[in-house]
């Protein structure tokens, strides 16, 4: 960017320290600037104590060069758990409930862990001399959809096999221990499992890396469907998730908002005051992520808030008895961190996201930039030796708050700041939704964070400057780019500004990120503009979650693949061997079977595993289609009612899907699916052919038992709106074949499989552009008597309920425009389809070679191949020696 004149620094700091002999006056404030103590130094601060460290004399040293001493033998692991057992929790082997358990042999691996992360780090400053030996990564996101720890981290320390002989003593298995953990649910969907993944494959490849999000008090809801419909309770998962946090006091940083803020001039620059600014502690919990063949472990860092004084408890009020007002001022400060904001895709704007959103990022970059001080003396070479990576625009006001950070608390120029931070953050767009990129109405950015603001403004007023250069006089194209505009603060055009790489999740997505969403962005500076095609923990979602699969493709290709992803491919070699296709199609139906009794288990009902198990897995939203998916399912049922002995395979169709709670439109839709299902159930001879489920509750850990148990995967959103999609590359994987749109992913899924081993339907992205504008559904549903058929039925409803609402929505203009995301537009090349994949299906030896196929070919889905291209051409950056 230009350079100009304008200064906005602060006197006091504006020496420049370029000494390895710290200036701490120049560093942050004192608390935040201590040393990092080690993780093994600092003990643990779980709810359970940890296990004291029973060192045999005859153990090797646990380093960094001897990852083979971290092996204990039965006895040793049983001995340190009755000792834990005992101190930790008043109880002994024998008796100990099996929760008990679970929390105890997780504390021991989360103690294994800590050992294993303080010598890495130990080793990498060694390798480098003082210093990190290689860039550092921080990635910063709203959402960590992890779910359960304790299952991957012992299949990454490779030590599943030694609980399981530990637990035969008490006639348990480690699955007994796995149903305990309660799933960290610290995200919505997509991208929060994608950020997840990305940590998963970074450990195992070795990158140094650190997440960096919130320690949301309650995950995402737990979702209940009652009559229908969906109700969220609060998923209060600490209590069983506390084993996997460490609470590291000694890192905890200050956030401040609001505050009477002034600024004025001196001969030195721009200089401001902010008094009784409100301020809160962040408090980091460090969750420690395993790598697979890795001796590497990062950190997934969860910020709490807490009152940052003690004053902020009025003794005053408690002594006069008036509780609530005691605890007023904590009570404000622990709000920002208590519950993950439902929503995805859709419009929110609530003030306290926005609190949520700088205070993750404030702690984060105080944190990312103390460090680095601390380690190099200096921040002149801050962009050779950190990458910041922000997961959609929730975190862009990284950029603004290292600005502040680099001018008021380390003294520097305007210029000389923005070079290092522009150089630094890379930003990736999830989503082309209108109504999900953020906006934030200006005057409450003003009040909450004042100093902010007063950055922002000034980024716009340059970047208004240096745009004036690059399209002269066109003042609507520069209006459309600003990051401040309308009284709206924009945060996805202030990311694609301030940042040095902007890419995209799919080929295609990244495509529309250069034609449309950011086209004068990409006009502007076309090298900024990249792809890197999402990918997923393989061996979580494969080796993990479908052992016996995984453990075929051990004997037919070798088990290497589970460290280099590429090698899957091999399998492909074995896509016509009759022994390994019988395998496949068996070990396909053990897993329905395993899934049929799980839903038995929650709803009484237990589908057959000879039917066709079809799944649509994902968040519930319009664009995403579940509404097309039932108008065929609804199809289907009027032509059985017609000829209840029709000859076919039995159908069951499996949905799972939250939605935000405010979203009344696919809460109706999750109704109507759930009254289409409920309406077959009581007719005996419907339901032995078709049945319709949905599945209470979508997790992480559900989806691991339901990617393995699918025979077609539905990825039928409208194309050009689905950035990827990850659940096909999941049920792919798995061996699932899929009925899709040529939208996100799916795309590359095709490019990989051949046509004859995916089933596509429907406009493309460039049709659907093409169409809209003249798009009238209504013509469809008056011309078409199937599709009429199938419409006039959602006025009649399903088991009592009529859903005249989204008969409306599809054909009625009450909205700005029926149907909108044109279901009835692509509805008869869905069934057409449809009909296809299920002759397929009936030849038996073809679906055995389309699926190994898409196992074989779902290799470059993998996150260690994202992961690598991200490191490669954005982050540039190598794994630690
Ligand atoms: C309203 C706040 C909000 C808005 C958007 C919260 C979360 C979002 C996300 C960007 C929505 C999301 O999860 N997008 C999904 O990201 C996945 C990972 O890249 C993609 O595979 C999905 O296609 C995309 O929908």
């Amino acid at each position: 960017m230009r350079k100009n004149n304008f200064t906005t620094t602060k006197p006091a700091n504006r020496k420049l320290t370029t000494e390895k002999s710290a200036d701490k006056a120049a560093a942050p404030a004192a608390k935040a600037a201590a040393p990092v103590k080690s993780a093994a130094a600092s003990g643990s601060t779980s709810s359970a104590p940890a296990a004291s460290v029973s060192s045999e004399k005859s153990e090797p040293e646990k380093t960094w060069e001897n990852a083979a001493a971290y092996k204990v033998s039965k006895e040793t692991f049983r001995a340190e758990l009755d000792e834990l057992l005992e101190l930790g929790f008043h109880t002994d082997f024998e008796s100990a409930p099996v929760e008990t358990l679970y929390k105890a042999i997780a504390t021991l691996i989360n103690k294994q862990l800590k050992r294993r992360r303080f010598e890495f780090q130990k080793a990498r400053r060694k390798a480098g001399k003082n210093v990190p030996d290689t860039k550092k990564i921080y990635y910063i996101s709203m959402e960590f959809l992890m779910g359960q720890s304790l299952k991957n981290n012992l299949y990454n320390l490779d030590e599943t096999d030694l609980v399981a002989e530990v637990l035969k003593d008490r006639k348990l298995t480690p699955q007994d221990l796995y149903d305990c953990e309660p799933d960290a649910g610290l995200g919505n969907g997509g991208l929060g499992r994608l950020a997840a993944c990305y940590m998963d494959a970074l450990a195992s490849q070795g990158y140094d890396a650190v997440g960096f999000s919130i320690r949301y008090e309650y995950g995402l809801f737990k979702q209940k469907i009652v009559d229908g419909w969906q109700a969220e309770l609060p998923d209060n998962w600490l209590p069983g998730g506390y084993v996997w946090l460490n609470r590291r006091d000694e890192d905890t940083f200050k956030v401040s908002f609001y505050g009477d803020y002034e600024e004025y001039w001196t001969d030195d620059g721009l200089k401001y005051n902010l008094n009784n600014a409100e301020v809160v502690d962040a408090v980091p919990y460090d969750m420690l992520i395993s790598g697979a063949n890795s001796r590497v472990v990062d950190t997934l860092r969860l910020w709490k808030s807490e009152s940052s004084n003690d004053n902020d408890f009025d003794m005053a009020s408690f002594n006069n008895g008036d509780f609530s007002r005691a605890a007023q001022k904590e009570n404000r400060a622990h709000l920002i961190s208590k519950v993950l904001y439902p929503a995805d895709n859709v419009e929110e704007g609530k003030e306290l996201r926005l609190k949520q959103q700088y205070f993750m990022v404030s702690a984060s970059c105080q944190n990312i930039v103390r460090n680095h001080f601390r380690d190099y003396g200096t921040l002149d070479n801050f962009s050779d030796k950190v990458a910041i990576h922000i997961n959609d625009t929730h975190p862009a006001l990284t950029i603004p708050e290292l600005m502040r950070i680099f001018m008021d608390e380390y003294g520097y120029e305007w210029d000389d700041a923005w070079e290092q931070v522009s150089k630094t953050v890379s930003y990736t767009n999830h989503t082309v939704l209108a109504e999900a990129l953020e906006k934030w109405n200006e005057d409450i950015v003003r009040v909450m964070m004042p100093r902010i603001y007063s950055i922002l403004k000034e980024i716009d007023r340059r970047f208004r400057e240096d745009m004036e250069e690059v399209f002269p006089g066109d003042e609507g194209k520069i209006d459309w780019m600003t990051p401040i505009a309308q009284g709206q603060v924009r945060m996805a055009n202030l990311s694609v500004l301030g940042s040095q790489s902007v890419n995209g999740v799919s080929a295609l997505h990244s495509e529309i990120l250069k034609d449309d969403l950011f086209h004068d962005f990409y006009l502007a500076t076309p090298e900024k503009f990249t792809n890197v095609t999402n990918g997923i923990a393989y061996r979580r979602w494969l080796c993990q979650s479908n052992p016996k699969l995984a453990g075929l493709i051990d004997s037919c290709i070798g088990p290497d693949y589970r460290k280099n992803a590429d090698l899957l491919e091999k399998f492909a070699d074995f896509a016509d061997d009759p022994s390994v296709g019988e395998q496949v199609l068996s070990i396909k139906r053990e897993n329905k079977v395993r899934m049929s009794n799980l839903i038995k288990k929650t709803t009484g009902i237990a589908p057959d595993p000879d039917s066709i198990f079809i799944v649509q897995a994902k968040r519930l939203h319009e664009y995403k289609r579940q509404l097309l998916n039932a108008l065929r399912i609804i199809s289907r049922y009027q032509k059985l009612k017609e000829n209840p002995d029709l000859d076919m395979r039995p159908e069951t169709y499996l949905f799972a899907a939250k939605t935000a709670p405010n979203y009344y439109l696919a809460k109706s839709i999750i109704q109507l699916i759930c009254k289409i299902g409920e309406e077959i159930e009581k007719d005996p001879k419907i339901r032995s052919k078709m049945r319709v489920m949905f599945l209470e509750n979508y997790s992480v850990t559900m989806a691991e038992h339901l990617m393995p148990a699918a025979d077609i995967s539905e990825q039928i959103s409208l194309a050009g709106k689905e950035a990827s999609g990850t659940g096909n590359m999941k049920m792919m994987i798995n061996g699932a074949v899929t009925i899709g749109t040529m939208d996100g992913a799916n795309v590359e899924m095709h490019e990989a499989v051949g046509g004859d081993n995916i089933f596509i339907f429907g406009q493309n992205a460039e049709e659907v552009q093409d169409n809209l504008r003249s798009y009238d559904s209504r013509r469809l549903y008056e011309t078409d008597p199937v599709i009429k058929a199938a419409v006039d039925a959602l006025g009649t409803g399903f088991a009592g309920t009529d859903f005249n609402n989204l008969k409306q929505y599809l054909i009625q203009k009450t909205y700005s425009i029926a149907d909108p995301y044109m279901c009835l537009a692509d509805f008869n090349d869905y069934c057409r389809v449809h009909k296809e994949i299920q002759d397929a299906y009936e030849d038996r030896k073809r679906w055995a070679h389309m699926s190994i196929i898409n196992t074989a070919k779902a290799s470059r889905f993998a996150a260690d191949r994202s992961i690598r291209e991200y490191a490669d051409n954005i982050w540039h950056t190598k794994p630690a020696e």
